[in-house]
């Protein structure tokens, strides 16, 4: 009867701890994939081994607020609801979370933790990173590249679909483990189909051990971005193979290549997005009023702009 006991007491012990870890590790998840820092709040700091994140990866609609299933238009800088043209959407909490690329449509997007591009992730130079990607697209499996990183010991760990690793399924999670070297301003992204195209990117910035001496206390993460309103992957890959129009000009686009044949641009390059956000110019002086990201400076200070690049292709673009 004792023993039996025992063996019951155990059985509950053993339930509750099950029930505990998978809660918390459920709540991680949710914790992080709402705001700004996608890491543990214990990890990732100057003086640890660890830095620890948490990207879920899902598909989003741009121009929506996809809680309320009400579309959102631009207007002077601002958005607003669709049937609300007189009251515009200041609700900050709503602000990052509605995405507008260039305002043109509601298009679909790669998110990573709601936003896009996705969360930066801050490190320190060989720590050790642990980064869990879940995958909540419906239709598409995934992987994740650590652009920069040299991943001595690790290529396990370089994220290219069919080479270093099987994709991320539906649902699945994988979790990646390598060191933050070296130091520097890189970026992650998607390496499976142009999901990077699609948005799935984010920055990855390594501080150095030892500051530099130019180094300032404040600084800002620039990510630049072509964008084209309609071409996901699969759409890419036919127009590389049959041609891309202007389809509102009636005329076919003339894409670059390399000696050997390879197609550079042919990504069409509607408009260009500074960490999300863009204006599309229907003519040359001519565009539709969507908001621009916006940089904090005060006068008389120093401040460190890190500039990333998630461009597809080699076109000029118009920078103001
Ligand atoms: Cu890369």
């Amino acid at each position: 009867m004792e023993q039996t006991c025992i063996v019951f007491i155990v059985y509950i012990l053993a339930i509750t701890a099950t029930l505990t870890l998978g809660q918390s590790s459920e709540n991680i998840w949710d914790q992080v994939r709402t705001r700004e820092n996608p890491c543990r709040d214990t990890t990732c700091g100057e003086k640890q081994d660890v830095c620890e994140c948490y990207l879920t990866v899902e598909h989003r609609l741009t121009m929506m607020i996809e809680e309320e299933g009400t579309l959102v238009v631009p207007k002077g800088g601002q958005l607003y609801e669709y049937d609300k043209p007189g009251s515009p959407i200041i609700k900050s909490e709503q602000i990052p979370y509605i995405l507008t690329a260039d305002a043109n449509n509601s298009r679909l997007v790669i998110a990573v933790n709601r936003r896009f591009p996705g969360p930066q992730i801050t490190a320190y130079e060989d720590q050790t990173l642990i980064i869990h990607v879940r995958n909540l697209m419906d239709t598409d499996s995934t992987t994740v590249h650590w652009h920069g990183m040299h991943q001595q010991g690790s290529t396990y760990a370089d994220g290219v679909a069919m080479v270093s690793q099987c994709p991320i399924g539906h649902g699945q999670e994988f979790t990646y483990k390598l060191k933050a070297n070296p130091h520097g301003t890189n970026f992650y992204h998607a390496h499976i189909g142009d999901q990077r195209t699609m948005g799935l990117y984010g920055a990855l910035v390594v501080y150095p051990k030892q500051d530099f001496p130019s180094a300032t206390k404040q600084e800002h993460v620039v990510t630049l971005q072509d964008w084209n309103h309609d071409d996901d992957a699969s759409t890419l890959y036919q127009r590389m193979l049959y041609g891309i129009y202007d389809q509102a000009r009636k005329t076919p686009y003339k894409t670059t290549s390399s000696r050997d044949g390879a197609m550079y641009s042919r990504y069409r390059f509607h408009s260009g997005l500074v960490n999300d956000k863009g204006r599309y110019y229907t003519s040359s002086n001519v565009h539709n009023q969507a908001p621009l990201t916006e940089f904090d400076v005060a006068p008389n200070r120093n401040y460190t702009f890190r500039v990333i690049s998630g461009r597809a292709s080699d076109n000029n673009c118009r920078c103001f």
